[in-house]
């Protein structure tokens, strides 16, 4: 049976639904929503990324996204533009990024609300799912008001737009089948925001939908990913403290992980993406006073891809013309995304500090180096087996599969630098 919410225009029409920003969640989310048989409009500033779309390709990797918007593409259940047109319901996944100061910025949010405000008739439902600072979802309703005095939140009236908040939670390289299946915290913002948001989710989400205020959602995505980092931080924490006694930290984890009551995280060259490495400073700019530990942990794992540094520098000067062979730059295992990545600070960092060095980059899910690396002369992108045949030194920055399940016999007379701990456990 049909969900009463692809009819519930007045024409009879399928409800249109307008996507603002086609990135990491806005693309997915509009993808899953056309292939659920809802009409979809994306909006994205970037001329080629609508272009692509448009021609059915997608313009990043994340598996099973490409024929999810082959299909919807090809169908017309998707088409993507520069222009926002009226929708019934609009969804904001715009980026949040922060300040140089690490306080938030809103300012894609407002841009935004100023391009919807315009088109509105009331009634229409907008749903913010960019990850903000509480306070967020009253911004974007703020500034779309302030546009159109003759609009209210005040529920029930034919000039009433209704506002909602509801986080994505979705793991980047699982993105399509979270999408599906995690629960949802849904917040709302005024009258019956979150019920139409429900219903709208609920032709392709099949996780529980938990409904709190607009606040209290905004802030349960900060506490979710604030709560990764603490934990990423306190392994780091110890991974330094583990490499000042001369002991292994991943033997001490294993052990330690023995206990009924104890689960730490890995510990790694630092912790990157564009979530868990930015959204708990949103916290720390909200509540400052209160947020010492949230902080802290911050601190910790930005400090880890210095200390790897510092570890690898004395041994690299000792060699002449060294060569280093750095294995990943992604963020995280088995995908292209680079951004806020730790390895890509590393290896910048290191061809600093080794202006006579040659920086060999293997990153398989890559065809080009980022910008910033592609201009220095010394690093180049390579082939796994040639870098490391031609290295002296090793680094591991990123566990992707092409590298845990590497010839050991390949490492053999190689200073040998494993900084997820996939060759170093034992
Ligand atoms: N990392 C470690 N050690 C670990 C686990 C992760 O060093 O034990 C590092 C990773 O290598 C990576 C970083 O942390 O650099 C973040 O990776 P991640 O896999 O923990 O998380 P993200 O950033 O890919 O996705 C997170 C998820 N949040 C939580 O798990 C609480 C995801 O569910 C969110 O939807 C996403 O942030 C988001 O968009 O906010």
């Amino acid at each position: 049976m049909e969900h009463n919410l692809l009819n519930v225009s007045t024409e009879g029409h399928r409800a249109s639904v307008a996507v603002i920003g086609l990135g990491y969640i806005g693309l997915p989310t509009a993808a899953v929503l056309a292939s659920a048989g809802a009409n979809v409009i994306g909006v994205d500033i970037n001329q080629e990324t609508v272009d692509v779309i448009n021609a059915g390709r997608v313009p990043f990797v994340e598996p099973d996204m490409a024929t999810t918007v082959a299909g919807v593409v090809s169908q017309g259940n998707l088409r993507a533009t520069t222009e926002t047109p009226h929708a019934e319901i609009y969804i904001v996944a715009v980026p949040t990024p922060f300040t140089e100061d690490k306080s938030p910025d809103l300012s894609y949010i407002a841009t935004a609300g100023i391009q919807i405000a315009p088109l509105l008739k009331g009634t229409e439902l907008i749903i913010l799912e960019s990850t903000a600072p509480p306070g967020a979802t009253e911004f974007l309703a703020e500034t779309i008001l302030a546009a159109r005095p003759d609009l209210t939140t005040e529920p029930d009236t034919s000039h009433t737009v209704y506002f909602a908040h509801c986080p994505e939670r979705v793991l980047p390289g699982r993105i399509m089948i979270e999408m599906r299946t995690n629960d949802r915290i849904i917040g709302t913002l005024n009258g019956n925001a979150g019920e139409r948001a429900r219903d709208l989710y609920q032709l392709f989400c099949t996780g529980e939908f938990l409904m709190t205020d607009a606040r209290t959602a905004e802030l349960s995505k900060l506490t979710e990913n604030a709560y990764r980092d603490v934990n990423i931080a306190f392994a780091n924490e110890l991974s330094m403290i583990a490499d000042s006694l001369g002991i292994n930290v991943w033997e001490l984890i294993t052990l330690a992980n023995h206990h009924p009551r104890v689960n730490i995280l890995q510990p790694g060259p630092g912790v990157g993406g564009h979530c868990i490495a930015v959204d708990p400073w949103f916290i720390v700019a909200t509540a400052p006073k209160q947020s010492l530990l949230i902080k802290t942990a911050r601190e910790v794992n930005d400090s880890k891809p210095e200390f790897i540094v510092n570890k690898l520098l004395p041994q690299a000067r000792r060699i002449d013309k060294v060569k280093i062979a750095a294995l990943g730059l992604a963020f995280k295992p088995n995908i292209d995304d680079l951004r806020e990545s730790s390895a890509r600070q590393i290896v910048n960092h290191l061809a600093d500090e080794l202006p006579s060095a040659s920086i060999m980059v293997v990153e398989p899910n890559v065809e080009e180096l980022p910008a910033e690396l592609a201009k220095r002369t010394n690093v180049v992108l390579m082939d796994r087996d040639m870098a490391i045949d031609a290295a002296d030194i090793v680094i591991l920055l990123v566990d992707h599969n092409e590298f845990v399940h590497l010839e050991p016999a390949l490492l053999t007379q190689k200073i040998v630098h494993d900084t997820r701990g996939v060759w170093a456990r034992d």
